[in-house]
């Protein structure tokens, strides 16, 4: 076991509330109507990997979610529908704005008649009233779904479903693979089922997990439009792996990028060509954000795959 995804499926466990993802999923793809420009499948944050059935302990990775949740308000932004899968806890589109306490020092209370009341500070009105309206609007336009993920078996049993979901559309359905998914994994009839004792180290063994990329692209969404991502830490290894992934799995995408460097540069890699995309020093004391213009020039190389087919 660990090198066929089929028997990997066929021993993990679904997660118990699959059925209820799958129905929101059936009803969310089929509620956008011909005028949808497609729908978008973003994954986003990292995944665990559980160490016991009652787990206690789990092995995990750095993603935050950045990636995920900026790219999927510029996707909605650009008209597109998105269903937004990802890492329960981790960023959100809209309220990535306003996390911890940076968003309590936007607030100031005072007491009216004898009530408390809260209001925006004037500064920081213009900003939240921005954000609010776009996020309103994306949810009374029904162009976005939020599906959330912790372990990397619920990921993929998710993942699949959303595939079966879009597989209807076709080619107006794009996969935009951003969550930082573990290779490795501890096979459920290897786990223990209770808290790891500590009177001794332990001997923990993970496995392969197979790569779920392969089938996706050929079984279950074969004519919708798939980008993946690729994270390296050795920039040597950074554009031959990129190439390996789009040779070997036949996507049409890859965007690849480095840990470090993530959020200010990318390389678009597609069976053609390979690019970068960076931002400036000037556009980063901006605040401006790189998933636009990964969106924008995706949204170029989606178009020209549309006309071609
Ligand atoms: C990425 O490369 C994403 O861009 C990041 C975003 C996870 C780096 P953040 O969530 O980070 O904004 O903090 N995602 C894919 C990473 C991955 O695991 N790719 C696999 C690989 O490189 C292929 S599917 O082997």
């Amino acid at each position: 076991m660990g090198s066929n995804w089929e028997d990997f499926y066929a021993n993990l466990p679904a997660p118990r509330d699959l059925d209820n993802s799958i129905e929101l999923l059936k009803k969310f793809t089929e509620r956008q109507g011909p005028s949808v420009r497609g729908i978008v499948l973003v994954t986003s944050g990292g995944t665990t990997v559980p160490l016991e059935h009652n787990t206690v302990r789990f092995v995990d990775n750095f993603s935050a979610g950045t990636r995920g949740s900026v790219s999927a308000e510029y996707f909605l932004e650009r008209g597109y529908a998105v269903i937004f899968m990802f890492r329960h806890k981790t960023l959100e589109p809209y309220s990535r704005h306003f996390t911890g306490q940076k968003f309590l020092e936007m607030l100031e209370t005072n007491e009216i008649n004898g009530k408390n009341v809260v209001t925006v500070l004037p500064e920081h009105s213009e900003r939240i009233s921005e954000v609010l309206k776009k996020y309103k609007q994306a949810l009374e336009q029904e162009k976005l779904l939020e599906i959330t993920f912790t372990t990397v078996g619920e990921y993929l049993w998710l993942l699949r479903a959303a595939c079966q979901a879009l597989a209807p559309l076709g080619p107006r359905a794009i996969l935009y693979l951003a969550a930082a998914v573990s290779d490795f994994y501890i096979p459920p009839n290897e786990m223990s089922v209770h808290k790891i004792p500590s009177s001794g180290p332990p001997n923990i063994s993970l496995q392969l997990v197979p790569k779920i990329l392969k089938p996706l692209v050929s079984l279950w969404v074969p004519r919708a439009f798939v980008v993946s991502f690729k994270l390296e830490t050795d920039e040597n290894l950074l554009i031959s792996k990129a190439r390996d992934a789009l040779n070997k799995y036949n996507h049409n995408l890859v965007i690849a990028n480095m840990l470090h460097t993530r959020k200010n540069k990318v390389v678009m890699v597609t069976k053609e060509k390979s690019y970068e995309i960076t931002l400036s020093n000037e556009q980063i004391e901006k605040g401006e954000e790189i998933e636009k213009y990964i969106i924008d020039d995706l949204i170029i190389i989606y178009t020209r795959f549309l006309e071609a087919h």
